[in-house]
């Protein structure tokens, strides 16, 4: 397989591609050789069906194993997660919030990346909250471990066998809500097989060869805090972190003024449906907005994040993707 690093990256020449679709699962060696070790990504339709979470995972199944633990909830207050945003909008904001050595390193220092507010409660509350179809602020369980929170499910879902065994799972997650959300444009630095369950996922892709024109860096964060006893979200807590792992461009409304280079970025759209599972290499830009499954209300998918066969450091807009010695045993394989 090894000869096929770093030749054959994925290039799409058009600036709107779909995604790849194999109606089959791809035998482990066309997957390392196709897909993993080139960087790209594809849906394997119809590949976790046979899970038995899909019959079983119903709100009361959940509620009886689960109900009572407590789990922690991103809220915001429409939906969206993780956008980027004026720092000047945040009632604590002032010229020194950040120190002159930092600012000077930051590309972007009057923008912040919203982290949503938190809360800790009864899972069984949660189900509670997504099935009453309550709008008027949006809960979202993301990437919450199941290993650590709900053990006992990972019996009712396989490793994919085109991977299994082969790359370490460095993290196990559900992600669940009412289906009305919109995680905003990021990467992540593992290997992903998102899995869908319930509901529709639109994935838009980009790839990780002109982070350039993505404006990858080191971006302040902010995190909105939550009244339960008023119901109101406000801005007043810009934080003294940064995040490195989100794009300033909003992808819906681009400002081609500030960020001109992102008009050169060829985009991939892909559409999950219940069954299907995304391959999404490390470091490919996402934005994910999730549909509800109109009976059930609610949008369910677990996603494996492995140890990646490609890394590169970040944030670096001109670094490349490398082979992952931590993932030796698969040359020569
Ligand atoms: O499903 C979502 O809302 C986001 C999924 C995601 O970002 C991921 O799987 O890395």
């Amino acid at each position: 397989m090894h000869q096929h690093i770093m030749q054959n990256l994925y290039h799409p020449s058009e600036p709107v591609g779909k995604c790849l679709r194999l109606r089959k699962p791809p035998s482990k060696p066309d997957f390392f050789r196709d897909y993993a070790f080139r960087s790209r990504p594809v849906i394997v339709e119809n590949a976790v069906q046979n899970w038995p979470a899909f019959k079983k995972w119903t709100a009361e199944y959940l509620r009886e194993r689960y109900g009572e633990r407590q789990v922690h909830i991103k809220l915001t207050p429409d939906g969206v997660f993780e956008g980027v945003e004026s720092a000047r909008i945040w009632s604590d904001y002032r010229q020194d919030w950040i120190p002159e050595a930092v600012k000077s390193q930051l590309q972007f220092p009057d923008l912040v990346v919203v982290r949503p507010a938190t809360s800790e409660m009864r899972f069984s509350d949660f189900l509670d909250f997504i099935a009453s179809g309550n709008r008027t602020f949006s809960a979202y369980l993301e990437y919450s471990s199941i290993p650590y929170y709900m053990p006992s499910l990972q019996q009712d879902i396989f490793e994919l066998p085109f991977v299994g065994g082969e790359l370490e799972v460095k993290h196990l997650n559900m992600w669940l809500s009412d289906g009305n959300t919109l995680g905003k444009l990021h990467f992540d630095p593992y290997d992903n097989l998102l899995c869908q369950v319930s509901g529709e996922k639109h994935v838009t892709l980009f790839d990780p060869h002109h982070n350039e024109n993505l404006y990858e860096a080191h971006i302040p964060e902010a995190i909105l805090s939550y009244s339960p006893r008023t119901g109101h979200f406000s801005r007043q807590r810009l934080l003294e972190s940064t995040s490195m792992v989100m794009s300033p461009v909003d992808i819906q409304d681009p400002d081609l003024v500030r960020f001109p280079r992102f008009s050169r970025a060829h985009r991939l759209e892909c559409d999950l449906g219940p069954g299907d599972v995304l391959f999404m290499p490390a470091f490919w830009w996402h934005e994910v907005r999730s549909r509800p499954d109109l009976r059930e209300r609610r949008n369910l998918a677990v996603n494996f994040w492995y140890e990646p066969v490609l890394t590169k450091e970040f944030p670096c807009p001109e670094c490349r993707l490398q082979f992952n010695f931590n993932n030796r045993h698969l040359l020569g394989k």
